[in-house]
């Protein structure tokens, strides 16, 4: 792992103002607390907490035009993309805590820019239950959680669309989607249309996580960024329950290890989100501490311990 830069930085974004239910902006400080920090300086990295951003409450109003809380989530985005572009800049490997998963167009925008800058090669390893490929047309709930990766390939409102300074921010093509298992039907053609490469649950069940994730992370090579989107509700709800829209039928603990630990293997990861934990719904914090688990793995830890970092 010795590609991995030794400084992370912890960017907290305590938003809700893209989910449906209240509390996922207490999302950064559950983590905090389940000890991420002290977790990531044990693997050898040195860790930086750069507090908590700032940005609109949230109005809670239903939607408009098919959008909920736009200059809310435009707003928060803006934010989001400012500090993780400014990291990457810095050389370090942000971690956003989250908040809620609209927040990935400001994240992602600013790993594009910065993969623009430097020339690199872009792959996106979206871990979710959802595809969060929804337009405003399409939404069921007008979420804007729920449309992050439509927002960041070209679909969406102007503001979110264009915050890469660079449209799409992304191709379609440098995604993976692992763990899908709640799509919308008219997110399912507009899926089919772009490409996106979804393995969804019937397909691990299929294949296994290995195969899978050898799959996600083929054609990788050192000149690659790799940002990693996870959205606590990839797993399983068993073990995951603090999450505002829990899916039965997800990833299970051991499935969700070893595919942090083939990300780790490649020593690329460049950039991570941890999104959608609401510790409202959680339970003694469990979720929190899966999430921070699951991160240990993903920065290298393992049971054969190699040298830490
Ligand atoms: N697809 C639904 C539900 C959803 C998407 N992302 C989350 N929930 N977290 C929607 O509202 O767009
Ligand atoms: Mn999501
Ligand atoms: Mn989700």
């Amino acid at each position: 792992l010795s590609a991995l830069p030794k400084i992370v930085s912890l960017v907290g974004a305590p938003t809700d103002v893209g989910a449906g239910a209240r509390g996922a902006s207490m999302g950064p400080e559950a983590l905090r607390v389940a000890g991420l920090e002290r977790r990531l300086r044990a693997r050898g990295f040195q860790v930086l907490d750069r507090g908590n951003l700032s940005g609109p409450a949230n109005p809670w109003q239903p939607p408009q035009q098919g959008y909920r809380h736009l200059p809310e989530v435009i707003a928060w985005n803006q934010a989001v993309h400012d500090a993780i572009y400014a990291e990457l800049r810095e050389e370090r490997l942000p971690i956003l805590l989250g908040g809620d998963h609209c927040l990935g167009v400001g994240s992602i925008s600013a790993v594009a820019r910065h993969c623009r800058d430097t020339g690199k090669q872009l792959r996106i390893i979206w871990l979710d239950a959802h595809a969060d490929f929804n337009t405003s047309e399409l939404t069921p709930s007008g979420n804007i959680h729920g449309m992050p990766v439509a927002c960041l390939c070209g679909a969406g409102p102007r503001e979110l669309v264009e915050m890469a300074g660079q449209v799409p921010a992304i191709q379609a093509a440098a995604i993976r989607q692992i763990g899908i298992r709640s799509v919308d039907e008219g997110e399912r053609v507009r899926v089919h249309e772009a490409g996106l490469e979804v393995m969804d649950m019937r397909y691990l069940d299929e294949v296994g996580m290995r195969v899978a994730m050898q799959q996600a992370l083929a054609g990788l090579d050192e000149n690659t960024h790799l940002h990693v989107s996870f959205d606590v509700d990839f797993l399983d709800p068993e073990i995951a329950p603090g999450v505002g829209t829990t899916v039965p039928g997800g990833v299970s603990y051991r499935e969700a290890q070893l595919c942090m630990e083939m990300i780790a293997d490649t020593g690329l990861l460049g950039s991570l989100d941890i999104v959608e934990l609401n510790p409202a719904l959680d339970v003694r914090n469990r979720t929190a501490k899966v999430a921070v688990e699951l991160t240990e793995s993903l920065f290298g830890k393992s049971t054969l311990m190699r040298a830490a970092g």
